[in-house]
């Protein structure tokens, strides 16, 4: 289908003037669409129906969180229509279109103005980073919603070990053998990582409303350097708080590339860590539990080590989930991943600590 016949099927204001390829997401295809003068642009994505499921309830679940953020902006005098996304509904009322190859679309206004980052450059950028994700979980602290698992187990590494065993039975393209080394790390930390994930299970660790996804280009800034918005809400899931704040460290922290080939240049930033621990901090004291806060640091270990895992799976899986640009591009993720992850290990101590110290210099 047309992208533009497809985007006459939402509930757009103005006319259609352009459609095209917006960024390269690991997991979605996106494109904005153009209108003209007047009313708003728009961004269109094919979401990816292999890795979410049902599409339809990620859309609700998307829909139920906005709506709420949305009613809290407006409450705090904002402007809801640039500091929360806004899905668009298709002409039929639903929050989605499903073309005719069975594939989901939806759309969301565009928020102009905005500056986005790839990576957390500065102190002062994740500092603003660490407020963002704190005001994103606070706002949706209080919304008791129970949103449709979309993506079963996607930070649980229990479930990850189910798969991981599975993946490594099955071997499919014989990769196996030449990665004993790299297999033997992902071995080595199961029941530290296990314990912590318990943590969760038993309760220790509160569900809430989480974001999942929280690198720092899903944070749209505006032009004066403040955090306007958090997007990217595909993942929203009810889980541990700790799991944005962990895959943000991993994020931010990373002196290097999620795939850089050069090890050399991956390590954990300390100056990054303290910075995002105090925004974050400063926004979440008034409701995380001691329990939470102990376990910051070392979730930033936890999401890390997944990724690994992650990429590492997927490798040895024949490369079916993530997308890659080179036939070992997910090898060299997994090696640049976990990089970081003994930088991290070896800054560990200092990582505790700098919550300790934030939090003194909270109360
Ligand atoms: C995927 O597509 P993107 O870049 O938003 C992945 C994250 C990973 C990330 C690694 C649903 O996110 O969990 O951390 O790639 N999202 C999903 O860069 O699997
Ligand atoms: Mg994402």
């Amino acid at each position: 289908m047309d992208l533009k016949d497809l985007a006459a099927k939402f509930q757009l204001e103005g006319t259609v003037i352009d459609v095209k390829a917006l960024g390269e997401g690991f997991i979605n295809d996106t494109y904005t669409i153009t209108t003209g003068e007047g009313a708003p642009n728009y961004i269109l994505q094919r979401k990816n129906k292999r890795v979410f499921s049902p599409i339809p309830a990620m859309m609700e679940n998307i829909q139920i969180v906005t709506s709420h953020i949305k009613k809290k902006v407006i409450a705090a005098g904002g402007d809801p229509l640039r500091e929360v996304l806004t899905v668009v509904p298709a002409t039929d009322g639903k929050l989605y279109f499903k073309d005719e190859d069975d594939e989901y679309w939806a759309v969301c206004i565009l928020i102009e103005d905005t500056i986005t980052y790839d990576a957390a450059e500065t102190p002062e950028l994740s500092y603003a980073g660490g407020k963002g994700i704190g005001k994103f979980q606070s706002m949706v602290s209080d919304l008791d919603a129970q949103l449709t698992d979309i993506i079963p187990g996607f930070h649980n590494i229990r479930y990850r070990f189910k798969q991981w065993d599975e993946v490594l039975a099955k071997d499919p393209v014989g990769r196996k053998a030449g990665l004993a080394e790299e297999i033997g790390w992902i071995e080595s930390r199961k029941e530290e990582m296990l314990g912590f994930w318990e943590l969760y299970e038993n309760g220790s660790l509160p569900t809430r409303i989480t974001h999942n996804d929280t690198k720092i280009n899903n944070i749209l800034f505006d032009k004066q350097g403040n955090v306007l918005c958090v997007i990217d809400l595909d993942t929203v899931l009810n889980s541990t708080a700790l799991n944005d704040f962990g895959d943000a460290m991993r994020y931010y922290t990373n002196t290097g590339l999620e795939d850089d080939p050069n090890l050399d240049n991956v390590s954990m930033d300390m100056a990054i860590y303290k910075a995002f621990t105090k925004g974050y901090l400063e926004e979440t004291i008034s409701f995380l539990t001691d329990t939470e806060i102990e376990y910051l640091a070392f979730s930033a270990k936890y999401i890390t080590y997944e990724q690994v895992l992650r990429f590492l799976m997927d490798y040895i899986d024949g490369d079916n989930y993530y997308k890659i640009k080179s036939p070992d591009h997910n090898l060299v993720r997994t090696k640049a991943q976990y990089k970081l992850l003994q930088s991290m290990e070896a800054q560990y101590e200092e990582m505790k600590k700098a919550v300790v110290e934030t939090l003194a210099g909270l109360k």
